[in-house]
């Protein structure tokens, strides 16, 4: 069978973008949050599903346990810039979640958040992750994924990851979607920096000790759950629970390739060693230094 196109790459205010994700622009923009509102905000790759499903059972793992084996997890969190046919946009689905608070999910740039998340004061998790893990996961994701870009092999990928820029004439060849990693952990960062409702944290903490990072969460949101409860978390999220979870693993979603890699990869801190060569470490390294000077404070581990 013929396989369907993949989409193309364009520059959407100085962000490379695909159409499923800027299509419903006006709407998103126009989106009105809550104060309660939780907005769950990665660059693609960094744990999102991870951190979402770990503060869907905070919230509601013990008032509708049924939640958990009956609803898939891009649904009990949905994914709010997404417009992808023949599914609902995620505007509309964050529209019309029952819950309180609603836990939404986003990978935009922090300068494209709808204002009036800014205007409710809504509480805010960030989650980054070292960029070259980061980058490996990402190029898996796209191949298996046929919503997202084609990403070439994995030297043309790693060189776009590191381009990430979109002020070219013609950005195809030369960035991945939601642009710029070093852009987005480091607009986020500056961000958290001003706003004292937003928690930034670190896939590498959550891998070295969820418990801890769980404990973060719960002092951030206001939550005490009992130390059974939080076991009972902790547990559930490691990774080998969540790649058996069909309601957390993505295996409903027919657009995802699971032949090709699975949405549940790894899952580990290092992967970046079984794919970069010795001469790609030593230029991302030295171009790292560069792109990432103006935030000291903000660092990365690259291993445990
Ligand atoms: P890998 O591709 O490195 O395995 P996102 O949810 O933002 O798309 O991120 C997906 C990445 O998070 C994948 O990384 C996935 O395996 C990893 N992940 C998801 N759940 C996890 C868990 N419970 N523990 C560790 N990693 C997890
Ligand atoms: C999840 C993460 C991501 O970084 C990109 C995408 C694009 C395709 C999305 C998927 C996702 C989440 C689940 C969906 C899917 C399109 C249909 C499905 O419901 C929203």
């Amino acid at each position: 069978m013929e396989k369907p196109p993949r989409p193309i790459l364009f520059d959407f205010h100085g962000v490379s973008m695909i159409d499923i994700f800027t299509s419903n622009w006006d709407n998103l923009q126009n989106f009105k949050a809550r104060p309660d509102d939780i907005l769950i905000a990665t660059y693609p790759k960094a744990g999102t599903t991870w951190v979402s499903y770990i503060l869907d059972l905070l919230h509601f793992g013990q008032t509708s346990p049924e939640r958990q084996t009956s609803k898939p997890i891009h649904e009990r969190v949905p994914f709010l810039e997404i417009n992808v046919s023949p599914f609902a946009p995620g505007t509309e689905l964050a529209d019309t979640l029952p819950t309180s608070p609603r836990l939404i999910k986003t990978h935009l740039p922090v300068q494209f958040v709808p204002k009036s998340f800014w205007e409710q004061n809504c509480r805010m998790v960030y989650v980054a992750r070292n960029a070259k893990d980061n980058a490996v996961s990402f190029y898996h994701f796209d191949r298996m994924n046929m919503v997202e870009p084609e990403p070439g092999n994995w030297d043309s990928f790693l060189k776009r990851f590191m381009e990430g820029k979109s002020d070219y004439p013609c950005c195809v060849l030369v960035s991945v979607v939601f642009g710029s990693w070093y852009d987005h952990v480091n607009g986020w960062w500056e961000k958290q920096q001003i706003h004292s409702k937003l928690h930034y944290m670190f896939y590498e903490d959550l891998v070295e000790d969820t418990g801890a990072q769980i404990d973060r969460l719960c002092s951030f949101l206001g939550l005490s759950p009992s130390a059974e409860e939080k076991e009972r978390i902790t547990t559930g999220s490691q990774f080998d629970n969540m790649k058996k979870d069909k309601m957390a693993n993505y295996s409903t979603v027919t657009i995802m390739d699971f032949n090709i890699s699975p949405f549940m990869r790894k899952g580990k801190v290092g992967d970046w060693k079984n794919h970069f060569t010795e001469a790609q470490n030593q230029h991302f390294d030295e171009d790292y230094k560069t792109k990432m000077m103006k935030n000291p404070t903000l660092r990365f581990r690259t291993e445990l």
